[in-house]
């Protein structure tokens, strides 16, 4: 008797849960802030970590920058093999790699039909080699994307600085995106016009970094092979460069900008780069590019010099954790190889990395919150914590603070809390708080400002039970997808 009267109230109880839930009026989901990110910006932004590869003749120089005058017989790497560095890369954690298939100096790391100052007067494979062919295969062999830098300023160039060697880059554009596969990313950067041989004239030129390469024009022609490319720039239009090379954005990171006034090179910017505009008018996300080691290149005198694995890690935590994508340069040595102390620096990451992150605590706890748009079961905060990208708490429109409680199934020590919002609908965020739960008191843990793709706040650790998030300026009505402790 005892076990029907269960089996009835539990029936009961079901049958009340689902009318309560048939009855709940559908409610529609916050229209987007705009700007928002474009599909392919999206796919960028999941990737957290890509990698760059600098590799040329600098390798064999020993120099940063060539001045567009080294014989192409100098580049002659002993025992290359991209394999190494796409497995390397994809056991690390990284995404893409993007590969300098030109730098300022010039010189082409593939056969193109438009120079002899490239790869196939070199010694390797006696001339037949072709190592954006061989990047890119790798790439695709280890399940990573595949990215191009082809440096706007050539010092090896005669025509420099007159319009054919627009034709020039343009051309050699259409090659590489013609018969290398997909490029999820161009890059170019800011560097522009000075000295360099120049065919011989050995002189200083200067260009009109606003006008000379009409970039606009190259970048229809780019995006008409390859749609989904994103081209960075200084300025975008796609990813923009974060204003310094050192490891982080601003604690304040807003994808939008208006980039109407920007242009690659422009002084006096880098601050307006590494924090956006809260009103910007383009998403415009910031990428974290710097190097493992001091310089670009790989050199000999700079083995010793390689970034410890803390230091990565604290790279990661100012660059993904502050909403940006990191962008690490590994420069492959004189063998054609990442060397051994870049290698184990990476692999040292890694473990943190894996350590760190090991277990999330919230994973599937329990949430409540100070409001829930239209009382509406689809945009409760159990939302922050199911592990589903595409589900978020939110609030009715009016709503700019608001606030939601996890609760951790026993008291445990916490030293990350992770927020990420649902940028499909636009960046919001502009200030929160963290608090935990410790001798029967909300004690405050952190702040912020921006959340964006993804916050990761770290914090002294603490012991407790409940974790409790609150907005409390937002230009809209706020979207957190998901919420994360370690
Ligand atoms: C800069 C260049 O001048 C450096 O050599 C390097 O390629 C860096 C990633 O971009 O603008």
């Amino acid at each position: 008797m005892h076990q029907y009267l269960k089996l009835y109230t539990g029936l009961i109880g079901l049958f009340l849960s689902i009318s309560n839930i048939a009855q709940q009026k559908s409610v529609s989901p916050p229209s987007p802030v705009h700007p928002i990110p474009s599909p392919a910006q999206m796919k960028w932004h999941k990737m957290e970590m890509n990698a760059f590869i600098h590799f040329s003749i600098n390798t064999f120089t020993d120099k940063e920058w060539g001045y567009g005058n080294e014989s192409p017989q100098l580049f002659n790497p002993s025992a290359l093999n991209t394999d190494q560095w796409a497995s390397t890369l994809k056991e690390t954690g990284f995404k893409t790699m993007i590969f300098t298939t030109k730098h300022h100096d010039g010189f082409c790391l593939w056969p193109s039909k438009y120079s002899n100052h490239t790869i196939k007067n070199s010694p390797y494979k006696n001339g037949r080699g072709n190592l954006v062919k061989e990047v890119s295969a790798s790439s695709k062999k280890y399940g990573l994307h595949f990215g191009v830098y082809l440096s706007p300023w050539d010092r090896n160039r005669a025509d420099y600085g007159t319009s054919s060697y627009i034709n020039y880059y343009r051309n050699q554009l259409r090659e590489l995106f013609s018969q290398y596969g997909p490029i999820v990313e161009m890059w170019f950067d800011g560097a522009n016009g000075g000295d360099g041989f120049y065919g011989g004239a050995n002189e200083k030129r200067k260009i009109d970094g606003a006008t000379y390469y009409d970039w606009p024009t190259t970048i229809e022609l780019v995006k008409k092979m390859q749609p989904s490319v994103l081209f960075f720039s200084d300025a975008g239009p796609d990813i923009r460069w974060v204003g310094n090379e050192r490891g982080y954005v601003d604690e304040t990171n807003w994808n939008t900008i208006t980039t109407d006034t920007l242009f690659a090179g422009k002084a006096g910017i880098e601050s307006l780069l590494g924090k956006g505009s809260p009103d910007g008018s383009q998403w415009v996300p910031a990428e974290v590019d710097v190097s493992i080691r001091p310089g670009w290149f790989w050199h000999e005198s700079e083995n010793d010099r390689v970034k410890t694995p803390e230091q990565l890690f604290d790279i990661y935590l100012s660059s993904v954790g502050r909403g940006s994508t990191l962008l690490l340069n590994i420069p492959p040595d004189k063998r054609g190889l990442l060397h051994e102390n870049d290698v184990a620096a990476l692999r040292g990451f890694k473990k943190i990395l894996d350590r760190e992150f090991a277990v999330n605590k919230a994973a599937g706890a329990k949430v409540t919150s100070s409001h829930i748009r239209g009382g509406h079961l689809s945009f409760a905060p159990k939302h922050v914590t199911d592990g589903k990208e595409e589900t978020y708490w939110t609030t009715d429109d009016h709503i700019t603070q608001a606030s939601c409680t996890v609760e951790l199934e026993q008291p445990t020590s916490i030293k990350y809390v992770v927020l990420q919002e649902y940028i499909p609908l636009g960046q919001r965020v502009k200030s929160l708080a963290v608090e935990v739960w410790k001798d029967g008191a909300w004690e405050k843990v952190a702040t912020a400002t921006t959340i964006g793709y993804k916050r990761i706040l770290k914090i002294n650790p603490v012991q407790t039970s409940k974790i409790r998030i609150t907005i409390h300026d937002s230009k809209a009505c706020p979207v957190i997808s998901n919420l994360e402790v370690y």
